[in-house]
C-alpha cells in the first residue's frame, strides 16, 4: 500500500512470482523475541478489542507459538480452513502481482521483522504487520472470499484505469475498518490490530469519525498512509462487506467519474454518521498529503 516506485521485475532469488523463501531458520533470537514481544502486547490489548473472527483465527493458527510464525505450519491449518495460504516476499510488490496472488488465495507476507528499535512505526509492511494483521481474518470464509474477490476486482480495475478508487477500498476496509457488533465496535482491519497505539484511537479516541460504510463514500474518500485515520468506516457485517464486493464496479467507476473526492476527515450530508469526531488530533498536525 503505497507511492513507493517498484521495480517491475522480481529481485535477485525470487520467483518470476516475486515469491522467496521464508528461510525460517535464519531468524535470530532477536527476530523472534521482536515478534513474542508485539504478540503479547497486541494480544492482550486486543481480547476486548478486536471482532471474533480475527481472536479465533489467532487461536486456530497457534500463533503464539515459537515466535515468528513459519509459514509452511500454518498454512496446513489456513489452507484446511478456507483455502488460502501465505507465501514469503522480500517487501512491496507490483500491483498486478499483489492482485494475482489474491485472488488466487494466497496472501504475499514480508519474511522480515522490524527492529525491537521500531517496535510501534514502520513504512514498509514486515511479517508481524502481515501475518499477525492480516492471517487471523484470513481463517473466516466470508472474509477469505472478500479478500479472494478483491484480487479479482484489483485485476479488472488496473486495466480499467480504476486502481486508486479500489485501492482505498482496501485501505478503508482490509486495513482500517471495523465492525459493529452486538458488544459495540470492535476492529478487523489488519493496520489497526497490528499497531498499538491505533487500537486505542480507532476505537476510544474522541477525534476521528466513525461512519458506516458505503462502498461509494469509501472510494471517494482518500487516506493517510503516514497517520492515524482521520474517518473509520464501520460495517455491519463481514457478509455485507463480502456483498458489496462481488457486484460488477464498472457502473461504480462511471459513477465516480462523476463526482468528487470527500474531504480527508470530513462528514458528508449523506452519511450515517456513528461518531462525529472533534478531529483534534488531526487538526494539531500537518497534512502531508
Ligand atoms: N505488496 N507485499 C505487498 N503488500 C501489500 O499490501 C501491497 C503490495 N503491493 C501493492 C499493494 N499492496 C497495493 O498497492 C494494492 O492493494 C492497491
Ligand atoms: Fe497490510
Amino acid at each position: 500500500m503505497s507511492e513507493i516506485v517498484k521495480p517491475h521485475s522480481p529481485p535477485e532469488g525470487a520467483a518470476a512470482d516475486w515469491t522467496i523463501d521464508q528461510g525460517w531458520d535464519d531468524y535470530s533470537a532477536q527476530d523472534h523475541q521482536v515478534w513474542t514481544t508485539l504478540y503479547e502486547r497486541q494480544t492482550r490489548l486486543l481480547q476486548d478489542r478486536a471482532c471474533a473472527p480475527f481472536l479465533r483465527g489467532l487461536d486456530a493458527l497457534d500463533l503464539q507459538r515459537g515466535g515468528i510464525p513459519d509459514f509452511a505450519r500454518i498454512n496446513v491449518e489456513l489452507e484446511r480452513l478456507t483455502g488460502w495460504r501465505v507465501v514469503a516476499v522480500p517487501g512491496l510488490v507490483p500491483d498486478e502481482v499483489f492482485f494475482e496472488h489474491l485472488a488466487n488465495r494466497r496472501f504475499p507476507a514480508g519474511r522480515f521483522i522490524r527492529g525491537p528499535g521500531q517496535l510501534d512505526y514502520l513504512q514498509e509492511p514486515d511479517v508481524f504487520h502481515d501475518v499477525f494483521g492480516h492471517v487471523p481474518m484470513l481463517t473466516d470464509p466470508v472474509f477469505a472470499d472478500y479478500m479472494a474477490a478483491y484480487g479479482r476486482g484489483g485485476r479488472r480495475a488496473l486495466s480499467q484505469g480504476h486502481l486508486a478508487h479500489l485501492a482505498r477500498l482496501y485501505w478503508h476496509t482490509v486495513e482500517f475498518g471495523l465492525m459493529q457488533t452486538p458488544q459495540g465496535l470492535r476492529i478487523y482491519g489488519a493496520g489497526i490490530v497490528s499497531s498499538r497505539s491505533e487500537t486505542a484511537f480507532s476505537l476510544d479516541d474522541p477525534s476521528p469519525h466513525r461512519v458506516g460504510f458505503d462502498l461509494i463514500r469509501v472510494m471517494r474518500t482518500p487516506y493517510r498512509i503516514d497517520d492515524f485515520q482521520p474517518t473509520y468506516f464501520v460495517i455491519p457485517s463481514l457478509e455485507d462487506l463480502l456483498e458489496a464486493s462481488l457486484q460488477d464496479f464498472a457502473p461504480i467507476y462511471r459513477q465516480l467519474d462523476g463526482l468528487d473526492d470527500i474531504a480527508i476527515g470530513a462528514l458528508a450530508a449523506e452519511d450515517a454518521v456513528i461518531h462525529a469526531g472533534d478531529q483534534t488530533y488531526h487538526r494539531s498536525r500537518p497534512v502531508a498529503q
